[in-house]
């Protein structure tokens, strides 16, 4: 019989023990900005990131000569190179750089899941060439949910159900959990508007009230970039990157 992958999601980082599998491919979700911010470097040809999840290993590395982009709660931390804006990191002048970032949530859930075969980063940004590889690979999938503060948020999860949509109804996939379904029902009801649907949540709340509206529609706008950063150590580097040294 044909071997059948399973689909899990996080809807917060405290569920994420339940749901890691072996042989899996974790995507981190962080639409609120920080997967969404990743994937713009990389559009802008960051050489690599390396998501850290305290201001003191940031401050380590900025001493070292490295750029930072740090934030906590939403606000840029002043001692370091950039905060956490994909407008920051639309720069051309990052081609070949490598960045260290730290955020609230985002970094944190990535370095929890660095045991994981691999560890993709996703966003609304890249949502079509994320969803393309997955499908493509012969792995279970799980998505992280970064969430805030440990607590579920709907964008995390409007965005996991963007994903189960495309790739779910693949037949390599099991039946789909009930977090799954979750997801992919809230991500039917956002579909349309997705910024307005968010319009009472309380990160698109909160942004709104640092000014950052415009943040929170660029982090909503599907396909901005074509990268699919990947966890190589405690690295993010380009998807190609890493299947280049695989082949060598
Ligand atoms: O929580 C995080 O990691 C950040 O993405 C939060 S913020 O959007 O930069 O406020």
């Amino acid at each position: 019989m044909e071997e059948k992958f399973k689909i899990d999601v996080a809807l917060c980082p405290v569920l994420y023990d339940q749901c890691k599998m072996d042989n899996s491919i974790v995507v981190v979700i962080d639409v609120l900005r920080a997967t969404s911010a990743i994937c713009t470097a990389f559009e802008s040809g960051v050489k690599e990131m390396i998501p850290v999840s305290t201001l003191d290993e940031a401050r380590v590395y900025h001493k070292q000569g490295y750029l930072v982009g740090a934030e906590r709660d939403g606000s840029p931390i002043e001692e370091f190179d950039f905060g956490n804006s994909p407008y920051s990191y639309k720069n051309p002048e990052l081609k070949g750089k490598s960045v260290v970032l730290t955020t609230t949530n985002g970094t944190k859930a990535i370095n929890m899941a660095k045991d994981a075969d691999v560890v993709a980063i996703g966003a609304f940004t890249n949502i079509s060439v994320l969803s393309e590889w997955l499908v493509n690979q012969d792995k279970n999938i799980v998505f992280l949910c970064a969430g805030w503060k440990g607590r579920f948020n709907l964008e995390d999860s409007i965005f996991a159900g963007a994903v189960i949509e495309r790739i779910g109804i693949n037949s390599k996939y099991d039946e789909l959990t009930d977090s799954c379904l979750a997801v992919k029902s809230l991500f039917i009801n956002a579909e349309k508007n997705p910024y307005n649907f968010l319009s009472s949540s309380s990160h698109r709340i909160r942004l709104h009230k640092l000014n950052l509206k415009k943040d929170v529609k660029y982090c909503l706008t599907y396909d901005q970039s074509t990268s699919i950063p990947i966890l190589k150590g405690d690295k993010l580097v380009k998807l190609e990157e890493v299947y280049e040294n695989m082949a060598s």
